[in-house]
C-alpha cells in the first residue's frame, strides 16, 4: 500500500512539474524461491525476502545509466536489493557507491543478531557484505563501511551498538544534529562522495522524521527530524548533484492521517529533485 499512497499523493506530477521525465515501472513481484530457506527460525518471511532481494537488485542493475530510480516501499528490507543492485550498477561504470541512511534506526542487524526477526532491521549490514546472511544472494559489490553515513539515529539495539562501534560507518544521532545542525555532518559526507566521484544512494525511512509530522510508520520513535531539517537535507542533496538513486520506505498508509505523511514524503522528494523558492546564487525565483 505504501507505493500506492505515494502515487495518490502526486509523486509523478510533482516530478514532471519540475521538468523531469518520469516512468512508473509499476509494482515489482518477487522472484520465485524455494519454500524454505536456511535462516534462523525466528526470521519472518525469509524465502519471500530473498525473492524480493533478487528481483529488486536485478531491476536496479537494469536501470539506464543517467536515470535515477526511486524505490517505493514498503518495508525497509527492500534495500537489501536496492543498495546491492545499485552498487553493482555503479561498479559497472567504475564508480564507488556511497549510501546515506536517513533513519531513526541503524538497520545493522544480521539475521542471527536480530531479536525481532524483522529483516527491515538488517539491510545496512547486508550491504557491507561482511556478515553472515546465509540463504541470501552473495553481495558482489559490498559497500565499504566508510562509504556509509547514518543521520537521525535514536534507536539502536544492543547487538547493533557493538557491531556499529566496531565499524567505520559514520553515524550521527539526534543529539549531534541538535548540537551542530544537520547541515554540517551532511556537508562533510557529501564532500567525501564528491571527492571520490561516487554514486550516492539515499535511503529515506519515514521514521527519520518526527512522528508528530509523519505518523504513518510502524516503528515511530519520538524526537526525530523536523520537516525543515528534512527539506534542508534534500535541498543540499539536490545542490550537490550527487544522488543517483533513492529509496522511500516504511510508509504505512493505514497509520496515516488523511494522507499527510505521504504528502510530506512527496514534497521532500520534490526538494531533492529541484523544487526551490528561489535560486541561492542568482536570487532568481522559480
Ligand atoms: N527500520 N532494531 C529494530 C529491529 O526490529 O531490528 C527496529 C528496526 C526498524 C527497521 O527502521 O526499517
Ligand atoms: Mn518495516
Ligand atoms: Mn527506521
Ligand atoms: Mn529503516
Amino acid at each position: 500500500m505504501g507505493p500506492d499512497a505515494l502515487r495518490v499523493a502526486g509523486l509523478h506530477d510533482a516530478l514532471t512539474g519540475l521538468g523531469h521525465h518520469v516512468t512508473d515501472l509499476g509494482n515489482l513481484s518477487p522472484l520465485p524461491v524455494a519454500d524454505r530457506c536456511d535462516m534462523p527460525a525466528h526470521i519472518h518471511a525469509p524465502a519471500q525476502t530473498v525473492g524480493w532481494t533478487q528481483a529488486i537488485a536485478n531491476t536496479a542493475q537494469s536501470i539506464a545509466v543517467g536515470d535515477l530510480p526511486i524505490f517505493l516501499g514498503g518495508d525497509h528490507s527492500l534495500s537489501l536489493g536496492s543498495v546491492t543492485g545499485m552498487a553493482s550498477h555503479a561498479a559497472a561504470q567504475g564508480k564507488p557507491q556511497f549510501v546515506l541512511w536517513l533513519d531513526a534506526h541503524s538497520d545493522f542487524h544480521t539475521p542471527s543478531s536480530s531479536t525481532s526477526g524483522n529483516l527491515h532491521g538488517t539491510p545496512l549490514a547486508y550491504a557491507t557484505g561482511k556478515f553472515g546472511f546465509s540463504g541470501f544472494p552473495p553481495v558482489p559489490n559490498p559497500i565499504p563501511e566508510d562509504h556509509i553515513c547514518i543521520l537521525g539515529l535514536r534507536s539502536v539495539d544492543a547487538a547493533e551498538r557493538d557491531m556499529l562501534q566496531a565499524s567505520g560507518i559514520r553515524r550521527h544521532d539526534m543529539r549531534d544534529i541538535d548540537e551542530t545542525g544537520i547541515a554540517r555532518p551532511l556537508a562533510a559526507f557529501l564532500d567525501t562522495v564528491a571527492q571520490a566521484n561516487g554514486a550516492l544512494h539515499v535511503s529515506f525511512d519515514v521514521d527519520f522524521l518526527d512522528p508528530g509530522f509523519a505518523p504513518a510508520v510502524g516503528t515511530t520513535v519520538p524526537g526525530g527530524a523536523t520537516i525543515r531539517e528534512a527539506h534542508l537535507v534534500m535541498e543540499m542533496i539536490c545542490d550537490s548533484g550527487l544522488m543517483s538513486s533513492l529509496d522511500l520506505v516504511e510508509l504505512n498508509p493505514f497509520l496515516d492521517e488523511r494522507g499527510r505523511t505521504a504528502q510530506v514524503m512527496v514534497d521532500l522528494v520534490a526538494s531533492a529533485l529541484g523544487r526551490r523558492v528561489f535560486d541561492r546564487q542568482t536570487q532568481a525565483f522559480g
